[in-house]
C-alpha cells in the first residue's frame, strides 16, 4: 500500500536527519513524497493515522489548553550547587540504602534547560503530550508537540504497550538568536532567552505557530503504566532504549562509577562542553544508576525523588549596572552599539562587556545609561543585555543616541534604512579589523572551528594576527603564550586553521568581507569565474555580466581588489596554500530564471543564506523590499512588514515546503 510506503519512507527520512544527525533524502524529495501522502489521504481519509508525517499540522486552533493528568505524577529535583554539595547528598542515600548505591555509580546526563514534557505512547503511537503543569495535571499540548519534528510519532523497535516519555522541549540557540532579529527588525519584542521561547511556542493556542518555531525535544526517562514493569536495570539502559526507539537523548551522558568521576565530568560540561552546545544547560542531573535501588530510595514529600539531584552551575544571569554605551565598527562599516558594565561575575568568568546589536534593539528594551540590567552568557554566545530593571531607575539614567560620527576614523555616519543599521562609509576605517577576522573565521565563512571572538580578540590584542593572512602563520607556541590556551587547545586551533585552507573559493570571497558579497554573490561569483586568478583579471563589465550579480557588486569587487594592500593579502594567502578554486556544481537549472524573489521571517529549515543562494542558482533575482515587480514573497516565522506589504500588493505569499517545490518543479 503506498500510503503505508509513504509513511515509512518519511518516518525514516526524519529519523535519519533529527536522530542520526545523517540526512539521506535532499528537503525537495521529501517535500515531494510528502505531498504525495498529503493527496492520498486527502484523497481517501480512511488511510488516515494519527502517526503520519502529515498529522504534524494541520490541527485545528483550541480556545484553551485541555488539562492532562499524567499517569504517575512527573518528580522535581533537588539542588546541589557544589561538588561538596553532591557528597553530602551522596552520604545521605547511603545511609538509607548502604554501600550498593556506591557499587551502582551514577548516570550523569546534562540538565537541559528547556521546558519537561510527557509524551504517552499507546501500541508505539503518540496520543497525548502534555506539559508537566503542577507534576500531577498539566496541560495537553498534543496537537503542538506533533508539530516537533524530533518528537516520534510513533516509536521504533518494539516498545511496551503503554508508556509515557519524559524529557524536555527546547529552542536551539542559533534559531533563537535568528528569531530574535527577525522579531526586532520587525518590531516586534524580543524573547529573554530560548527556555520562554519554547515554553511560550509549546503553550500556543494555534498549534500553526508553534509550526513555525524550530522545537526540539530530548528524552530521559521512561514511565511504565501503573502496575507494569520495564524490562530495564539501569538507567544507562534505559537511555539505549530510547535511543533504540527513535527518541533524541542529549548527548555527553556517561555512566560515573565514583564522585570523583562525577566530579571530573561536572566541570568538563562547565567549562569545556558548555560553550560548544547549540542548546541552553543550566547543570548535570546526577541519577543512581541502579533502578532497583531507585525504588528503595524513593521519593520525599511526593516531590524529589532522593535517588537524583541536579548539580547546577554557576547562574549565567547576573544582575550589574549598565555604565555606558559605546559604538564599535563592523566589518563592513555597520556601527554596533555594545554595552560597558560594571563588572560581573557570570558562570565563572568575569564580564564587562556585552552586545547590543543596533540602534533599534537597545530602543526596544528601553535601555538607559545607568539602568541596573540582566545580563546573560549562554554557550558561546558573546553576553547579551536581557534588559533593564526599571524598577530600580533613580531618574539619573540618560538615553543614547547613536553617534553622528565614527568612533574609530571620525567620519560622519550613515544610515542605511534598508537594513536598521548606522554605517561608517569610509572604506578603509581602521575599526573593521576584528569584525573582518572574526567574519572571515565565521562558519558560514572558512568556518575555523574554535576561533570565537574572544579567540580572535585575544590574537589581535596580542600582536600576533592583523589580517587574515596572519591567522595562517599562527604556531603552538605562539598561542600557548597566551592566557586560556592549553597545549589540546593550541594544537587544535592550529590544526582548525589549516585545515580551512581546503575551504572552496565561494567560501574565501564571502570571508573576504567585500561589501554587498554575501555568501550567495560570493558562491555565483565562485561558480561563474572557477578560480580566483580568473576573477582577479575580470573587468567589471565581465562580473556584472554574471547571473545574478548587478553592477553595485561588481563595483565593489573591483574597487575592493583595487585597495592598497588587497593583491599582497591574496598573494600571501596563496603562499599559506589556500584553495582558490570552486569545485564545479552542476549547471544551475535556470528554473525560476527571471523571477524575482523576497524572503522575510525565520524560514523552518532554510536558512536566509541557503534560500537564497538556492533561489539565485535557479536565475531567481533576491532583493530585499517587496514591490509590484516582486515574483513572489517567501514568509516564514516572525515575518513583519514585508508580508503586509506582499498582501496589500496582492503579491503571492508562500512558505518554504512551497518555495523547494518550485525550485524542484517550476511552475
Ligand atoms: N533528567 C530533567 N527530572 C531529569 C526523572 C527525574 C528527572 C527532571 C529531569 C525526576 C533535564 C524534573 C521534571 C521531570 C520528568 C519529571 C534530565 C532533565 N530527571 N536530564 C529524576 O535534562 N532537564 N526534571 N521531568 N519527570
Amino acid at each position: 500500500m503506498r500510503a503505508a510506503e509513504l509513511r515509512a519512507l518519511l518516518d525514516q527520512a526524519s529519523y535519519e536527519y533529527y536522530i542520526l544527525d545523517r540526512p539521506t533524502l535532499s528537503d525537495a524529495e521529501y517535500d515531494r513524497l510528502f505531498r504525495e501522502l498529503q493527496g492520498i489521504e486527502r484523497d481517501h481519509p480512511e488511510l488516515r493515522t494519527p502517526d503520519s508525517p502529515t498529522q504534524r499540522v494541520g490541527s485545528p486552533a483550541v480556545s484553551a489548553l485541555p488539562k492532562h493528568t499524567h499517569l504517575t505524577p512527573m518528580l522535581s529535583l533537588g539542588n546541589a550547587f557544589s561538588d561538596d554539595e553532591v557528597r553530602e547528598w551522596e552520604e545521605r542515600i547511603v545511609k538509607i540504602a548502604g554501600d550498593e548505591v556506591r557499587r551502582a555509580g551514577y548516570s550523569a546526563e546534562l540538565k537541559i534547560d528547556g521546558a519537561a514534557i510527557s509524551l504517552r505512547y499507546d501500541d508505539g503511537v503518540l496520543v497525548v503530550g502534555a506539559t508537566r503543569g503542577n507534576g500531577v495535571i498539566g496541560e495537553d499540548v498534543t496537537a503542538n508537540l506533533r508539530t516537533v519534528r524530533d518528537v516520534p510519532l510513533r516509536l521504533r523497535g518494539t516498545p511496551p504497550a503503554r508508556v509515557e516519555i519524559r524529557g524536555e522541549i527546547y529552542y536551539p540557540f542559533d534559531l533563537f538568536e535568528r528569531m530574535n532579529e527577525e522579531r526586532v527588525r520587525s518590531g516586534e519584542p524580543v524573547f529573554a532567552n530560548p527556555r520562554n521561547a519554547a515554553a511560550g511556542a509549546l503553550r500556543q493556542l494555534d498549534p500553526s505557530i508553534t509550526a513555525t518555531r524550530p522545537l526540539r525535544f530530548f528524552g530521559y526517562t521512561v514511565v511504565p503504566a501503573p502496575g507494569e514493569r520495564l524490562p530495564f536495570r539501569t538507567q544507562g539502559e534505559v537511555l539505549a532504549a530510547l535511543k533504540g526507539w527513535g527518541v533524541p537523548v542529549a548527548p555527553h551522558h556517561r555512566h560515573c562509577a565514583t564522585l570523583e568521576e562525577v566530579a571530573r565530568w561536572s566541570h568538563q560540561i562547565e567549562h569545556e562542553v558548555r560553550a560548544t552546545l547549540n542548546f541552553a544547560i543550566d547543570g548535570g542531573v546526577l541519577k543512581v544508576d541502579d533502578l532497583a535501588l531507585q525504588d528503595d530510595l524513593g521519593v520525599v514529600g511526593g516531590r524529589d525523588p532522593r535517588w537524583a539531584i541536579a548539580r547546577k552551575f554557576a547562574p549565567d544571569i547576573a544582575v550589574t549596572r549598565l555604565l555606558d554605551i559605546r559604538v564599535n565598527v563592523g566589518r563592513t562599516g555597520a556601527l554596533n552599539p555594545y554595552a560597558v558594565l560594571d563588572p560581573v561575575e557570570i558562570g565563572g568568568t568575569t564580564v564587562t562587556y556585552a552586545t547590543l546589536h543596533n540602534e533599534d534593539l537597545v530602543r526596544a528594551k528601553d535601555l538607559r545609561i545607568g539602568d541596573m540590567v540582566q545580563v546573560k552568557r549562554a554557550g558561546e554566545v558573546i553576553p547579551q543585555v536581557i534588559g533593564p530593571i526599571p524598577e530600580q531607575r533613580t531618574g539619573e539614567e540618560r538615553e543614547w543616541r547613536m553617534p553622528s560620527t565614527c568612533p574609530a576614523c571620525g567620519h560622519t555616519v550613515v544610515r542605511d534604512d534598508e537594513e536598521v543599521a548606522w554605517y561608517c562609509p569610509n572604506v578603509s576605517c581602521e575599526g573593521r579589523r576584528l569584525e573582518g577576522l572574526v567574519h572571515f573565521a565565521s562558519r558560514a565563512a572558512m568556518d575555523i572551528r574554535g576561533l570565537s571572538d574572544a579567540r580572535m580578540e585575544q590574537l589581535v590584542a596580542a600582536g600576533f594576527v592583523r589580517d587574515v593572512a596572519d591567522l595562517y602563520a599562527l604556531t603552538v607556541e605562539q598561542l600557548l603564550t597566551l592566557e586560556r590556551f592549553a597545549q589540546r587547545s593550541a594544537e587544535q586551533l592550529v590544526e582548525a586553521i589549516a585545515a580551512s585552507r581546503a575551504q572552496p573559493l565561494s567560501r574565501l570571497l564571502f570571508g573576504l568581507g567585500i561589501r554587498h558579497v554575501g555568501a550567495g554573490a560570493a558562491e555565483l561569483l565562485a561558480r561563474h569565474f572557477g578560480d580566483l586568478d580568473h576573477l582577479m583579471r575580470a573587468t567589471e563589465a565581465d562580473i556584472a555580466a554574471v547571473h545574478g550579480i548587478g553592477e553595485t557588486i561588481a563595483h565593489s569587487v573591483i574597487t575592493w581588489f583595487a585597495a592598497p594592500g588587497a593583491r599582497d593579502l591574496i598573494e600571501r594567502l596563496r603562499g599559506h596554500g589556500l584553495t582558490f578554486a570552486e569545485p564545479q556544481a552542476p549547471a544551475a537549472s535556470g528554473a525560476l530564471k527571471g523571477l524575482t524573489v523576497v524572503i522575510t521571517g525565520t524560514l523552518p529549515t532554510l536558512s536566509r543564506q541557503e534560500a537564497s543562494s538556492r533561489l539565485e542558482a535557479a536565475g531567481a533575482r533576491v532583493t530585499d523590499s517587496v514591490s509590484k515587480k516582486t515574483s513572489f514573497l517567501v514568509a516564514g516565522e516572525a515575518a513583519g512588514s514585508k508580508l503586509d506589504k506582499a498582501r496589500a500588493l496582492g503579491v503571492e505569499v508562500i512558505d518554504e515546503a512551497e518555495l523547494l517545490r518550485r525550485l524542484e518543479h517550476p511552475a
